[in-house]
């Protein structure tokens, strides 16, 4: 049988004047920026479930791609024919990182002791793989939203039997993430939320959502997972309403669950602007928690309101994603491209340009968060902006040594403040395109 992906060469950097389609333009692994290797500031991860599985399908027609890889889909050779392409495709890109949901790597089977032997056997297979490579595994999770019987959810579910069936899934998800070495697990509520209130106890189901997270804990420390658990916010679809609308909301459920020490963030870009932020918001609200763990590189799309997973390609938000990035020390995760192709983007080609598009994306965001950061203005004019906290009665609010009578005294005195400052936004937006394009 032909080798996966021979009519594609290993990708190489050329620089930003290559034309040549299959080569890095700005991502060069070695480069050192800002102290490290690019490599090591963008450990970028492939999703199984959208570069090997997923093949063009919407709601109005069916595959345009073929991603069977040479084998009959639905079969184990088939499983294994993607263990193929996928490591090819990652060595070609020198991708280090995978994600995998449990049903992306085998057919699932109608009774789970089966679905569990084939998930077995296809991780043997993985680990023969990656022998001798580079690859690792960044997370690992349960898909707990497609199979119908979680229509309600898994541990949001009305069905204790149906909570079971979640539980083994993540049981099982956890074996495979700890045997082929994850940083990470995450859970995704793909299903955790409602459609109405008439038929919902909302606060039922979020005890039992943290229920199911705390015995994942329990059960994935039990076996020697020392990694981060995260959960990968997104405010709706398929549910209306989903419980973990945003970073903000998912920090404080954490919280309330006693979840938070074990769990961090897997922001995705297309979710927070879903949520009606920009992805630079989710990132910054999970660092400043200390719960920036991970993250789903892609972007959305302005005129349409669903999560269209496209691959990166607005600098801007690579740099400011980059920015919180730099400024958080990094990622105890890595950038998994959650993105697909379009749907006429069909052929193997169009595969790599995708994960070129959104590597060079990043590489770029990289260097030109860098070089924001360097230039040194945004950081100084916001430091300023807080100066009046510095001294007089502003440091004591700060420190906590005054009262509100104190304060409002202060006020009467004072008869009426001096206006705030300007907040130059657009003076600061120069400085960013100046960066950017100068
Ligand atoms: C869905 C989504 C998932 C998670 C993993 O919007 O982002 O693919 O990343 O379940
Ligand atoms: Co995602």
């Amino acid at each position: 049988m032909s080798e996966p992906f021979e009519n594609i060469p290993v990708i190489p950097y050329e620089g930003p004047q290559s034309k040549n389609p299959l080569a890095f333009k700005f991502y060069d692994a070695d480069r050192i920026v800002a102290g490290k290797k690019m490599s090591e500031h963008l450990p970028f991860a492939m999703a199984w479930w959208h570069n090997l599985c997923a093949a063009g399908t919407d709601m109005f027609g069916r595959d345009t791609a073929d991603k069977s890889f040479g084998a009959e889909k639905g079969t184990m050779e088939h499983a294994r024919a993607k263990v193929d392409a996928g490591f090819a495709f990652m060595k070609k890109l020198g991708v280090k990182y995978f994600c995998f949901h449990d049903v992306d790597l085998v057919p699932e089977a109608d009774d789970i002791k089966e679905t569990n032997r084939r998930l077995d056997e296809i991780s043997d297979y993985i680990l023969e793989k990656m022998k001798g490579t580079d690859i690792r595994c960044l997370w690992g999770t349960a898909n707990m939203f497609s199979n119908p019987r979680f229509m309600n959810g898994a541990g949001s579910s009305n069905s204790a039997d149906v909570f079971c069936f979640a539980a083994a899934q993540v049981k099982k998800a956890l074996d495979l993430t700890v045997k082929l070495g994850g940083r990470g697990y995450v859970f995704w509520g793909g299903r955790e939320g409602y459609e109405t209130l008439l038929n919902t106890d909302v606060k039922f189901e979020q005890e039992n959502i943290a229920r199911l997270m705390h015995l994942a804990v329990d059960y994935g420390r039990s076996i020697g997972f020392t990694g981060d658990f995260y959960i990968e916010p997104k405010p709706k679809e398929p549910m209306k309403h989903q419980y973990d609308f945003d970073a903000a909301t998912a920090i404080g459920f954490l919280r309330q669950y006693g979840l938070d020490k074990d769990f961090k963030m897997n922001i995705e870009a297309n979710h927070a602007t879903l949520a009606g932020h920009t992805f630079q918001h989710d990132l910054r609200i999970s660092a400043i928690n200390g719960m920036l763990g991970s993250i789903d590189a892609n972007q959305g799309d302005m005129l349409l309101g669903w999560d269209t997973d496209e691959f990166p390609f607005n600098v801007y938000d690579a740099t400011m994603c980059m920015y919180e990035v730099l400024k958080a020390g990094g990622l105890t995760g890595g950038f998994n491209f959650d993105s697909k192709n379009r749907r006429p983007s069909y052929t193997e080609e169009d595969m790599f340009h995708a994960y070129i598009l959104g590597m060079d994306t990043f590489a770029l965001g990289l260097l030109k968060a860098a070089a924001l950061i360097e230039d040194g203005r945004l950081d100084k004019f916001v430091e300023e902006r807080y100066a009046s906290y510095k001294t007089g009665v502003g440091a004591k609010i700060r420190s906590g040594e005054t009262t509100l009578a104190e304060l409002a005294a202060y006020a009467e005195k004072l008869g009426a403040p001096a206006l705030p400052g300007s907040g130059r936004q657009e003076y600061l937006e120069s400085i960013v395109n100046g960066v950017l394009f100068g």
